[in-house]
């Protein structure tokens, strides 16, 4: 039995949904979490996005192109985590990444795949509901396919609908949050690794000041 007869719907291969993953109450607490993190807008090298963000544990840089250490995820995130992780299937020690992000009237996101140095994508969803729209390009045309992100509902992209598959959301009436989870490819356990060896050096050569 796969992880979608358990726990959902699979949409596409490696796509699950799950509807009222959290309750009313949960969700309004996480809102008011969210809201109080200190989001600022999503900078994509000189591109300023619409939607606000924040970002826990190890991360992409989407400035300088590199991996960084971040923050630690906060402890309000950690049960939530660990439901996450339990849906995906993973320890919840893989959910090394953490993005928050709220998208008020006017604001979506552009297609794109999630950056290679992450590995499975979780996403929880808050407040106004969303289509996300996926696309795959097949010798020269879209196939197409859109799913509806109901409030408190919880999404997986792994293996194909994460590889091969784009997504995005077109521009939302009304506020929706998300708490999105990443695991680390194998590139961004390296890149990871590397970022690690670079922090213990510059440490290194502070010391000897
Ligand atoms: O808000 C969402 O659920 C999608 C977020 C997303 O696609 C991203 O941040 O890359």
């Amino acid at each position: 039995m796969n992880t979608a007869d358990l726990f959902g719907s699979q949409l596409l291969p490696g796509m699950i949904l799950t509807p009222d993953f959290i309750s009313v109450d949960q969700e309004i607490g996480l809102i008011e979490s969210i809201d109080a993190s200190g989001l600022t807008p999503f900078r994509f090298r000189g591109w300023q996005g619409k939607r606000l963000t924040m970002s826990y544990g190890s991360s992409f840089d989407f400035v300088s192109g590199r991996m960084l250490i971040g923050e630690p995820v906060p402890h309000w995130l950690n049960g939530l985590r660990g439901r996450a992780a339990d849906f995906a299937g993973l320890p919840a020690k893989d959910l090394v990444h953490v993005q928050l992000t709220r998208y008020d009237p006017g604001a979506g996101i552009n297609w794109h795949r999630d950056r290679p140095q992450y590995g499975h994508v979780v996403g929880v969803s808050l407040g106004a509901a969303a289509a996300l729209r996926l696309r795959r390009n097949i010798e020269g045309k879209f196939k197409r396919f859109d799913v509806l992100l109901a409030p408190r509902s919880i999404y997986l992209l792994s293996g194909d609908a994460r590889q091969h598959w784009e997504h995005s959301i077109g521009s939302l009436a009304a506020t929706r949050w998300s708490i999105t989870f990443r695991s680390l490819s194998l590139a961004g356990k390296a890149a990871l690794q590397h970022a690690l060896v670079a922090m213990s050096s510059t440490a290194t050569v502070g010391d000897q000041r």
